[in-house]
């Protein structure tokens, strides 16, 4: 069932609440599942809140199962009621710890219902929204304090739609600055002044860094549903660009760097690798070339990678390379000239060549990649490696990236280490670092969540140490698991940042580990650090170093 009602179209409204409003579908009025108007609003706030990310808003699945109709009915409601309770040892979180029985009920019966599909958002809906609450002509013509920017930390505090900005220097919070819903990550100006924050409700917000205290300049709603941001970075065009990934509508947004006033908008409808039709490609991962005028763009469920040449953005020009079904994250390799995408629910990593605009290769993995931005080092045999971490499987995957100097190792799954867990989210070392940090916060059991493997670069076989980074935090014990995720580097690579991640009225924390002893160096504590998920370190972001 499409939607119908224009005042919705206008309104500037997040997604939970348009599907809330939307009408019973004509299954769910006949004999099959069906819930009361509450239950399903309900339910609808909580499946776009919690799994439309994976399974897709049309639930025609992704990194998730498909879970329309046909396929949720045949598994009936006891069974998806154990599923979302206790996870899978595919990578779908338990939701005990987060949803009531009821809610679980609900949600199992709501998912066996005909998915609704919400409206379009295009130019008119976007110049709505779009406010310039600082000028670029009025804001300042110098940095007006005393602040390293290169060591600031844009944190997501996801509950609570704010990032913290964190001194990395003092290990104390700058400012707290309200973004978009859900907020999902912040991506750094190619001049490191802007930091672009993207909300799951699609609302981007721009903060300048050079104010006394950074605030929002510049903001406007992209889409009903986001998760990417980037900014241009080739020379000539710093800071000139933004783009915006839109989950739903299934498109990508380009806007002017400075102002945000939104330029132009690019649908990624249509065919997927396999020649299928596909009414959902969303837009993962997006990075910008620093040397040349490119955004590569990875929409997931087609498996298309767009290498975007935005020189003239009224005579675009858009090379789609086919590779491999729903695209996640990804990061370059060292080299800055391959970059490598996760297609996380088909088992691979898709290497694109950016300077020939073509596929190096196609890498098979252990299920479910899940890199974040990956970590790159000299691996003391195979060379240059990247490394991913898995949702699906407790390894560390290392594929070699120098196809010139170590040619037989290019592109080849060269060593797979071992993780203390599958669900795990991201890797990281830092150039100047000997270690490699895996978490793996979707973990079902609590003292893996709770835990990090790190390994020595240098010295791979020894195996992990690890360590639990929660208990580190010395907080109060509490229902809901305190996921430690995301590493970051500080901007000397001499510190590893890690979140814990637990329940929204749970005291949290982020934890700073001294890389090079392995040993707790500070706990940053604050009430206001609510559900504090990636950090984004101004001039590893600014300049891709990972
Ligand atoms: Fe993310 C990156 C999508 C859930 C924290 N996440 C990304 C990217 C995508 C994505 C497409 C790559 C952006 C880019 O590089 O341009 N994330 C999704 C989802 O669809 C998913 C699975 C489900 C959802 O409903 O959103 C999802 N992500 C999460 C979380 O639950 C995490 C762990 C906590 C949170 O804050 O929401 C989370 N995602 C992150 C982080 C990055 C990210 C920290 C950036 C990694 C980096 O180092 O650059």
């Amino acid at each position: 069932m499409r939607w119908s009602s224009r005042a919705l179209w206008a309104a500037s409204v997040a997604l939970p609440a348009l599907l809330a409003l939307a009408p019973v579908s004509a299954s769910a009025q006949s004999a099959d599942p069906s819930l009361a108007k509450e239950a399903k609003d309900q339910s609808a706030k909580i499946y776009f809140e919690r799994c439309a990310g994976c399974h897709g808003v049309l639930r025609k699945g992704a990194t998730g199962k498909n879970l329309e109709p046909e396929a949720t009915k045949k598994l009936g409601q006891q069974r998806l009621e154990k599923i979302l309770t206790l996870g899978t040892e595919g990578g779908m979180p338990n939701f005990d710890d987060i949803l009531s029985k009821d809610e679980i009920k609900n949600v199992a019966t709501y998912i066996q219902m005909t998915p609704d599909a919400p409206p379009e958002w295009g130019m008119k809906e976007m110049k709505d929204s779009w406010k310039v609450t600082i000028p670029a002509d009025k804001r300042p013509t110098k940095k007006l304090n005393n602040v390293n920017l290169d060591n600031v930390f844009s944190v997501t505090l996801r509950d609570t739609g704010e990032v913290a900005l964190i001194d990395g220097d003092t290990h104390k919070i700058w400012n707290i600055v309200k973004t978009g819903y859900a907020v999902h990550i912040s991506r750094i100006s190619a001049s490191g002044r802007y930091v672009y924050v993207i909300g799951r409700d699609g609302k981007l917000d721009m903060i300048d860094l050079w104010m006394e205290k950074p605030e929002v300049v510049a903001t406007i709603k992209t889409a009903l549903d986001a998760r990417s941001v980037e900014t241009s970075k080739s020379k000539g065009f710093e800071d000139k660009y933004a783009i915006a990934g839109g989950y739903w509508p299934p498109q990508y947004v380009i806007m002017d760097g400075l102002t945000l006033e939104p330029l132009k908008i690019v649908s990624t409808r249509g065919n997927t690798v396999d020649g299928t039709y596909h009414p959902e490609p969303r837009v993962a991962s997006i990075v910008a070339s620093p040397i040349k005028p490119e955004f590569v763009v990875n929409v997931k469920e087609t498996g298309m990678i767009k290498l975007v040449d935005y020189t003239d953005i009224k005579a675009l020009k858009e090379t789609t390379i086919e590779s491999a079904k729903f695209l996640h994250d990804g990061g370059w390799d060292a080299s800055k000239r391959y970059f490598l995408v996760a297609a996380n629910a088909s088992d691979k990593v898709a290497v694109v060549d950016t300077k020939e605009g073509k596929l190096a290769a196609l890498v098979d993995t252990k299920s479910k990649p899940h890199p974040g931005r990956g970590a790159n080092f000299v691996h003391p045999k195979f060379g240059p490696v990247w490394a991913t971490s898995h949702l699906g499987s407790d390894v560390i995957t290392l594929i070699g990236t120098d196809p010139e100097k170590h040619k037989e190792s290019a592109w080849k799954v060269v060593a797979e280490l071992k993780n203390h867990g599958a669900g795990s989210l991201f890797v990281k070392t830092h150039p100047k670092s000997k270690n490699l940090w895996a978490d793996a916060p979707l973990h079902p059991e609590r003292e893996l969540a709770e835990s990090v493997s790190v390994y020595d670069i240098s010295n791979l076989d020894k195996g992990p140490e690890i360590i639990n980074v929660a208990k580190l935090a010395e907080l109060p014990e509490t229902k809901a698991i305190k996921r430690v995720v995301h590493a970051e580097y500080n901007a000397k690579g001499d510190e590893v940042w890690f979140s814990i991640w637990a329940g929204k009225t749970d005291p949290s924390a982020i934890v700073v580990l001294d890389d090079k002893t392995r040993k707790l160096k500070t706990v940053i504590k604050d009430p206001k650090l609510i559900t504090p998920t990636g950090k984004f370190n101004v001039l590893n972001t600014q300049h891709d170093i990972y």
